[in-house]
């Protein structure tokens, strides 16, 4: 039997790292797009993924996405790749709609105009900073497929017009084209730059003494996170479905920073986080959006989506993966 290929843009990211490997484990060919003439994250991803076949080729750049997909010849194309920081989209509002927005468009130009609009399933990660949320748009029992969107930063602007032109890409050119509206998923794998990373890796320090406190934003915002792992098989049960749609994935909870932080210290015996923590405004933002919390009723539904990991174990997953991690480093010394 042939195998299934998939080409995966934004593979070197959190998400790519998952489902780089959960399509291997699903007896894929996997394809993924790396950007840059010499990326930094190359070799580690290599390491950690031998099989994977990785082409250079840039989101803003609609020649290098036709060779990449001619390459791959993709059954499935997982578009991951985007300028996905909020605060960095503030600063460099130019390259994030260019990147997250029209990128999204040179891919699916890239299926339709070699000729794969039959035969090439896309994925295009939507996101819940399109719903915002202000006064007249509180999450209730949690935003859906149907809830309106209200962006609050460029980089949620440059994804919904994403969501928007992958439903025009289905609707006008029959394409299969699925979104999915994720709310905040994290893991081993997430980077520095995004609160909880930067909270489980400070708090893996501080306990080793080897930091005094960790320089925060705003503390109050609340946010629907769960695990990267159980929201890529949610990605990848999207493109198994017999028509494309729009799927929301979220937990249905939603938590403060405040309780983030306190549980991640609580896993290294730190009952009192506050002496750990200081504020700056350099890491707030423009607008803030107070609260997102999902209602993935439709996922679980018509998928059969089950998330498995709790947010309390997520965050003890975190703190101590950064905690051996640093053993890691100290043994290697
Ligand atoms: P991530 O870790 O920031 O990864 C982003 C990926 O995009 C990286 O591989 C990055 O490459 C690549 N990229 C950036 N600019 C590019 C360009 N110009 N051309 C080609 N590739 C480029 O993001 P993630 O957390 O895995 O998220 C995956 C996707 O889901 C993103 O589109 C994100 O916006 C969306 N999303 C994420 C969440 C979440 O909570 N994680 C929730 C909803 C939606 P480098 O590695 O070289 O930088
Ligand atoms: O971790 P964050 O940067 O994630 P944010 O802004 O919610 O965006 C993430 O989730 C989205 C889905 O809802 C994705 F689409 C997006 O790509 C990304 O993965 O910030 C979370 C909250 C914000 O309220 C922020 O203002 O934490 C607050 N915060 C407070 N101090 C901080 C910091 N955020 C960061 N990154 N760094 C801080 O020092």
């Amino acid at each position: 039997m042939t195998k299934k290929r998939a080409l995966v843009t934004g593979v070197t990211g959190q998400d790519g790292n998952h489902l780089a490997s959960l399509l291997q484990d699903e007896g894929y060919e996997v394809y993924g797009l790396i950007r840059g003439q010499n990326n930094p994250k190359r070799a580690e991803f290599e390491a950690r993924h031998p099989h994977v076949r990785l082409v250079e080729g840039d989101l803003t750049d609609p020649a290098a996405l036709i060779r990449a997909v001619d390459l791959s010849d993709p059954d499935e194309l997982y578009n991951l790749g985007a300028v996905s920081h909020v605060g960095y989209s503030f600063k460099n509002p130019s390259l994030t709609e260019s990147v997250t927005g029209k990128g999204v468009l040179n891919v699916l130009e890239a299926v339709r105009v070699t000729g794969r609009s039959e035969r090439t399933r896309v994925y295009q990660a939507s996101t819940s900073e399109m719903f915002g949320g202000l006064d007249y748009n509180r999450p209730g029992a949690g935003y859906d497929e149907d809830s309106l969107f209200h962006p609050r930063s460029p980089y949620g602007v440059a994804k919904l017009y994403g969501h928007w032109i992958s439903r025009n890409y289905r609707e006008s050119y029959g394409m299969f084209v699925s979104c999915g509206i994720l709310f905040n998923h994290e893991g081993e794998f997430r980077g520095p730059e995004f609160v909880t990373r930067k909270i489980t890796q400070a708090v893996a320090r501080i306990a080793r003494g080897m930091q005094e406190y960790v320089v925060l934003g705003d503390l109050w915002p609340k946010r629907d996170w769960g695990y990267a792992g159980d929201y890529v098989r949610g990605m990848w049960k999207m493109l198994q479905h017999d028509r494309p749609d729009d799927f929301v994935l979220a937990t249905g909870e939603t938590h403060s920073i405040e309780e983030f932080l306190s549980l991640a210290f609580r896993t290294v015996g730190i009952d009192d986080w506050t002496p750990y923590v200081k504020q700056d405004a350099a890491f707030m933002r423009p607008a803030e959006v107070d609260i997102l919390l999902g209602n993935p009723a439709k996922a679980e539904e018509q998928l059969g989506w089950v998330r498995e990991v709790s947010f309390e174990k997520l965050v003890e997953l975190m703190v101590r993966h950064d905690l051996d991690a640093l053993a890691g480093l100290e043994s290697a010394r």
